[in-house]
């Protein structure tokens, strides 16, 4: 096979006194905790469009990204970026990686050769899938990028586009299917408005989920088995996006009857940029049983736009995990990095040492959150700290026996209240112990 990056042998594992910056210092992929390894429980996945598809351009200069494959264009270079995939995730020892449909193939001129050379490109990633090992973690439709989605694609004030995104979508599932895709994500890319001044709001969302639902239906017709997501994002590229947060998706999944055919997938840049944090996102997610998959990156407090960069904040790695490890895992999702190396970071080496970064960070996470679980510090200081709900009246609040009578009543004939303080610091504290030990 072609080398793709002829100069970078097999990362390994090293540990943590190893110096070699194409090593990894804590992802141990074999090491097995609680009966699985790690690989199994962190699933990471390289993103197709930031790693082999994207340029590095802005909006004030043209594409830096140095690749083996610049000279190439149009099916030939689609075919080398594919093999460049399989070579890259199989070097770093990743089971998945991730696409858009227009990632991976050019459009044609019109959807029927659109679809064909998609379909060549799928085909060959299913013999390297199996000639690999290496997995689809989940695919989606790119209905963002062409000009036609101006208005966004299933909430456009154009049918025609509404049609054509449709369209696109049901081949996205059949590839997806195809390639054994363990999920099918919509991130709602220009699903949103930029002024109220021209949008039927209603007419919009109800169209969104209109189109949701064929999905699913369209799914069991083909017996596509995996699992759906709904990525949140709460504006870029729109003003405002419909998908804002995990709570507004959570209240847009259950008022149009899609909450049992839908999880999210958390991203966290996305969380940062709606004003949360990145564990108060995944927290909501897992309290409502829909916490699916993670797109692992990290925002810039400074900078209020997505910058989607490598996640090496061993902090937010670890509330992240400790959230991962109390949903039971991520069962079909994965840690996908959606992340790009900065623009100039321009040589294919970088791509190398973005990804180590990103792994090690999340791999010390997983293992301080794993500590903080197993000893339950912080849990049992939780659960102490709502005991009250446990027995006597609190019992009742919670089991239903007490009403607005009821607690007048206790009120009236009881002491007067004493409360507790919330020890923010001291688990502050808790936490750094064990993140710094
Ligand atoms: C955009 C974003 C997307 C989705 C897939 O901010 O995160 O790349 O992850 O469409
Ligand atoms: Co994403």
């Amino acid at each position: 096979m072609n080398e793709f990056f002829s100069d970078i042998q097999k990362i390994e594992y090293e540990g943590k006194d190893s110096k070699n910056p194409l090593a990894y210092k804590y992802y141990n992929a074999d090491e097995i905790i609680d009966g699985k390894t790690m690989k199994e429980h962190l699933r990471f996945s390289v993103a197709y469009w930031h790693t082999f598809t994207a340029g590095g351009s802005d909006p004030f200069g043209v594409a830096t990204m140095q690749r083996s494959w610049d000279n190439l264009n149009g099916m030939e270079l689609a075919r080398a970026r594919m093999h460049a995939n399989f070579e890259f995730v199989q070097k770093l020892g990743l089971g998945y990686f991730c696409f858009h449909d227009r990632d991976i193939a050019p459009e044609g001129e019109g959807l029927a050769e659109t679809n064909s050379n998609l379909d060549e490109i799928v085909l060959l990633a299913k013999k390297l899938s199996e000639e690999t090992g290496i997995k689809l973690l989940w695919g989606t439709a790119n209905l963002f990028s062409n000009p036609r989605f101006v208005h966004g694609a299933a909430s456009s004030c154009n049918a025609d586009v509404f049609a054509y995104a449709a369209a696109q979508t049901k081949k996205a599932l059949e590839v997806t299917k195809l390639l054994g895709g363990e999920n099918y994500v919509f991130w709602g890319g220009r699903e949103g408005y930029e002024t109220l001044l021209n949008t039927n709001m209603g007419l919009e969302q109800d169209n969104l989920a209109r189109f949701f639902h064929m999905a699913v239906d369209y799914a069991k017709e083909i017996g596509f088995t995996g699992q759906f997501l709904i990525e949140p994002k709460p504006m870029e590229p729109t003003k405002h996006q419909y998908d804002f947060d995990v709570a507004t998706v959570l209240g847009f999944l259950r008022k149009y009857g899609l909450d049992k055919d839908f999880k999210m997938n958390i991203e966290a840049n996305h969380a940062t940029l709606a004003g949360h944090t990145f564990e108060h996102e995944l927290h909501l997610a897992r309290v409502n049983g829909v916490l699916g998959s993670v797109d692992a990156n990290q925002g810039d407090s400074n900078l209020g736009w997505d910058t989607d960069q490598f996640p090496t904040d061993v902090r937010t790695a670890t509330l992240a995990m400790y959230e991962v490890i109390k949903n039971g895992g991520l069962h079909s999702g994965g840690l996908n990095f959606d992340a790009k190396t900065r623009r100039a970071s321009f040589e294919p080496i970088d791509l190398f040492y973005a990804h180590i970064a990103g792994m090690d960070t999340f791999a010390k996470g997983f293992k301080i959150a794993h500590k903080l679980v197993e000893t339950g510090e912080l849990e049992d200081f939780v659960n102490e700290r709502y005991s009250s709900y446990s027995s006597g009246i609190g019992k009742d609040i919670v089991d239903g026996e007490a009403g607005f009578y009821e607690l007048e009543k206790y009120v009236l004939e009881n002491k007067t209240i004493v409360n507790k303080s919330g020890r923010q610091e001291l688990l502050e504290g808790l936490l750094n112990r064990y993140i710094l030990e």
